[in-house]
């Protein structure tokens, strides 16, 4: 398929994007919810089954860090999956019946097309700031938890940057709006990224332990588990601080205390010998058990709520 065995450009998104929402008209929603820094659209599609509305979401953002190629990548792999077997498998066709699934596939475009054209290991967003000669900001250190504090920088120049205040950037003021405004139906928050093979959850800002850290433990060893078994590929899998490092700021951690009980991080292929530039050929290896890990946490918290 079209995305299966190539990465795609920022165009090539956009028109796959459009094209599978006009495919499936029925059960695809095409949502602007934000422009980037330089003002390049962002998108979500909504995804339901054909059915009456219901009151429960879940949501999945790839693409927050711009060489992060295999996330975005998952995200399409994800909805084409969706699209072409619901109805057909009952584990796709549970989830699409029970709830909405908000897919962004790019949270960060401007970074996706520079490390298309210009730094293939580009990381931050593109924004440029006053005063500053360096540009971008960590999108996932500008979320307002525990916003810059240990484990993100105030200086621009850093890959770590937290920018100059929570939400400075358009592409997580977006994100973070959007949220907000459905925090009472979304359930399940999902950030897709690479590299490591690692399900984390909250916290990433405090050693603390969440509230229902023995349930979000639970939920990622059973991912972790069927990858293993089913794939045979190891993921480490714990709260954020202890299992990668102490990072404030963060997509998982923000959309957990806005209420959102289970929340998750995917490190997905590999762990170390590509790294960021995984080639074309591992995208369905890395994609298949990524999807087997979405789909266990996701069947399993669907009991839970
Ligand atoms: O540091 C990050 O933002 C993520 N790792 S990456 O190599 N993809 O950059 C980990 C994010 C874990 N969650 C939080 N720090 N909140
Ligand atoms: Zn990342």
């Amino acid at each position: 398929g079209m995305n299966k065995d190539r990465y795609l450009s920022l165009e090539d998104i956009y028109y796959w994007i459009n094209k599978t929402s006009q495919e499936y008209p029925d059960m695809a929603e095409m949502m602007l919810i934000g422009s980037s820094f330089e003002k390049r659209p962002i998108y979500v599609l909504k995804l339901s089954g054909k059915r009456p509305a219901v009151d429960k979401a879940m949501w999945m953002d790839c693409g927050i860090h711009a060489r992060e190629w295999i996330s975005p990548a998952f995200c399409l792999y994800f909805i084409k999956y969706a699209l072409t077997y619901y109805n057909q498998y009952s584990d796709i066709t549970k989830m699409l019946n029970k709830m909405d699934i908000y897919v962004l596939p790019v949270l960060n475009p401007d970074g996706y097309k520079y490390t298309w054209t210009t730094n293939r290991m580009w990381r931050k967003n593109r924004s440029v700031k006053e005063g500053s000669d360096c540009v971008g900001v960590d999108l996932n250190r500008n979320f307002d938890a525990k916003w810059c504090t240990e484990g993100a920088s105030s200086f621009p120049c850093s890959e770590i940057y937290c920018g100059s205040y929570p939400e400075s950037e358009p592409e997580v003021e977006a994100v973070a709006k959007f949220l907000r405004s459905k925090k009472e139906v979304v359930k399940l928050y999902l950030s897709i990224h690479s590299y490591s093979q690692m399900l984390l959850f909250p916290y990433s800002y405090t050693y603390e332990l969440a509230r229902n850290h023995a349930e979000l433990l639970d939920l990622a060893q059973d991912a972790a588990t069927k990858i293993r078994r089913f794939y045979g590929n190891i993921y480490q899998y714990g709260a954020g601080a202890k299992t990668i490092y102490l990072a404030p700021g963060g997509s998982d951690d923000w959309a957990y205390n806005q209420g959102i009980p289970y929340s998750f991080t995917f490190e997905l292929q590999d762990r170390g010998k590509y790294g960021f530039l995984l080639p074309p050929e591992l995208i369905s290896s890395a994609c298949n058990e990524a999807l087997l890990a979405v789909k266990t946490i996701t069947l399993r918290v669907l009991q839970k709520i």
